[in-house]
């Protein structure tokens, strides 16, 4: 067993003194000491509105009415301390008692934007409208909440609403300038898309062949330099190692930046590897080695540079599994994203990044990627490759064990039925993890050989509907069955779905990220659905912990959860203009 198994002291209240031999033992004390995470997470996850207690649904209406007021104060004063989770609770009580008050519903839908469950916030936008229609905030809300899934169209009509309704409101008449702007721009992507003739990563590498546009490196350049290719075939193209990287993250973490010339190197290097990849990629974890599972870090350089060091870097023995949305958000996404495709470049078999629904070209128009990569490497050159290389992205990882698993008994009580009463690979009897940015479909009975057969480079970008969109958007629920996304997007999977999924396709557990959990990561499902995110107070503010997932040969999981680390003063989506920004609720 590895004895560089992660340890979780910053999660332990218990001053936890002896590293854990096993994934297993890391798992059990962490479980130990998370708990009032745990807690405050499955209120995110919760679908089910709260109740009110009896005596409060008898009161006299007036008392009950009182009661509900007493109840939105509180909220407000959750929300102001960043608590939305809580927040919401308190909103939903007090709509429960007195259903008739409109900010009521408002509030909640603004707890719902800074959830990111914009679906939700719709819903409740509208009740707020359809109790006064003169309500200019709960508009606004509902036109925050529909930009925020990329339908300006639909934020357009609301808009305009509330211009009428504050006609000298200069902020508000800047917002819908803003959309407008971003209407027309998404048009234009689209109509060009079609007549796009010279792809990206053919100027660049042609840049670096010929010397041009910008491609020499002056000699009062002080970063990290790299070497020259060994051959006339590979010069331009450059030679990557182990010591640049060290050298660039370190550049970057004072504040240096790459030349552009070693940038288009890196997300070149990055980019032939991924190109030879499957759309699912297969990983065995062999005897003696592990994988470590990394979920959204959305540009959070400061806090990614501390997972690494708990993680390692990837090496022949130790791969790293980056589920996708390393992009978008935090302020330094150019940083994560170099740091990420140089390890592509070196290890390519050991450093595996699967893609998330933020590592698409719209998204990254609203959430600051595009704004930041101009910011960064001037003109859109640059922004162009990236949205090139995020289309190779593989879209799912298999990770398989190689050796046989621990199970009933084998394990402590405190583990999940995953674990314990393990599926396994109907051939082999061993674990297997389905490692995917969003989760599972819309319809029973798709196989891993239906994703291995996604033409990922032919659909290009996500969209609206099909295998991908699902694999990217999707998030779990409690109720069985599926249900309407509370984001908006894709939809919620159920348990039963869940386990259904994994015993056709002899699959242990399915390995998501895409939400923020309160405690890093949660066992859901039955353990059957587990949700890792790394971006620790995610936007700065969240408050939440970060988390990682080491799996052994044998597929036991271990967790590691890490706070946020401090960083320069730049605000998350410190690149999008601040209209926009005033909108998605920064
Ligand atoms: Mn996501």
């Amino acid at each position: 067993m590895s004895s560089s198994t992660p340890t979780h002291a910053e999660s332990s209240s218990s001053g936890n003194s002896s590293a854990p031999s096993s994934p297993a033992a890391s798992s059990v004390a962490s479980l130990g000491t998370d708990v009032t995470q745990l807690d405050q997470a499955s209120a995110t996850s919760a679908d089910v509105p709260p109740s009110p207690s009896k005596e409060d649904i008898a009161l006299p209406v007036e008392e009950r009415q009182a009661k509900a007021k007493v109840l939105k104060d509180e909220g407000n004063k959750l929300f102001v301390a960043g608590q939305y989770d809580a927040a919401k609770h308190q909103y939903g009580l007090a709509i429960a008692l007195d259903p008739s008050v409109p900010a009521f519903y408002s509030n909640r839908a603004a707890c719902e934007l800074k959830l990111e469950q914009h679906g939700l916030a719709i819903e409740d936008a509208t009740k707020a409208i359809q109790l006064d229609s003169k309500f200019s905030k709960a508009y606004f809300r509902r036109a925050s909440a529909h930009l925020s899934i990329l339908d300006p169209k639909s934020a357009l009509p609301d808009l305009k609403v509330v211009a009428q309704l504050e006609p000298k409101n200069a902020s508000v008449k800047a917002q819908l300038e803003a959309t407008v702007k971003l209407i027309r721009r998404l048009e234009f992507e689209k109509a060009i898309k079609v007549s796009e003739g010279v792809k990206a990563a053919d100027t660049v590498e042609s840049n670096l062949k010929e010397g041009g546009g910008g491609t020499v490196v002056p000699d009062s350049y002080d970063g990290p330099r790299i070497a020259d290719g060994d051959d006339e075939d590979t010069k331009h193209l450059g030679k990557i190692d182990e010591k640049f990287i060290t050298d660039m993250i370190e550049h970057f973490k004072n504040g240096g930046k790459l030349h552009n010339r070693y940038s288009w190197q890196i997300i070149l290097g990055a980019f032939r590897a991924l190109q030879q990849e499957p759309t699912l990629v297969d990983y065995e974890v062999t005897d003696g080695t592990t994988i470590d599972v990394i979920g959204d870090t959305h540009g959070q350089f400061f806090d990614f540079i501390h997972l690494l060091n708990k993680t390692g870097a990837p090496s022949k023995d130790h791969a790293l599994l980056f589920n996708g949305d390393f992009v978008d958000r935090g302020s330094w996404s150019v940083e994560i994203a170099l740091t990420v495709f140089a390890y592509k470049w070196l290890y390519p078999k050991t450093t595996l990044i699967n893609r998330g629904n933020h590592e698409t070209s719209e998204m990254n128009k609203v959430y600051g990627f595009e704004g930041e990569c101009k910011a960064k490497f001037g003109g859109d050159l640059t922004f162009k490759l990236f949205t090139q290389v995020f289309v190779a992205l593989p879209l799912a990882t298999l990770i398989s064990a190689t050796q046989a698993p621990l199970t009933g008994d084998e394990l402590p009580a405190s583990f999940s039925v995953a674990q314990r009463q393990p599926i396994t690979d109907k051939d082999t009897g061993r674990k297997r993890f389905f490692v995917v940015h969003g989760g599972l479909f819309s319809k029973d009975g798709v196989t891993l050989d239906d994703i291995r057969a996604i033409d990922r480079f032919a659909i290009g970008q996500p969209g609206q509907a099909g295998l991908m969109m699902e694999l990217l958007w999707s998030d779990p629920q409690t109720a069985p069955g599926r249900g309407p996304s509370k984001r908006g997007v894709g939809l919620g999977f159920g348990p039963d779905i869940t386990k259904a999924w994994c015993e056709l396709n002899g699959v242990t557990a399915v390995l998501r990220s895409h939400e923020v959990r309160m405690g890093g990561y949660e066992e859901e499902h039955e353990g059957r659905c587990c949700t890792i995110f790394s971006a620790p107070n995610y936007c700065d503010s969240t408050g939440n912990l970060g988390a990682f997932a080491r799996i052994d040969a044998q597929g036991s999981i271990g967790w590691t959860v890490f706070e946020a680390q401090p960083h320069p003063n730049i605000k998350p989506m410190a690149y999008v203009g601040n209209a926009m920004n005033g909108m998605l609720g920064m």
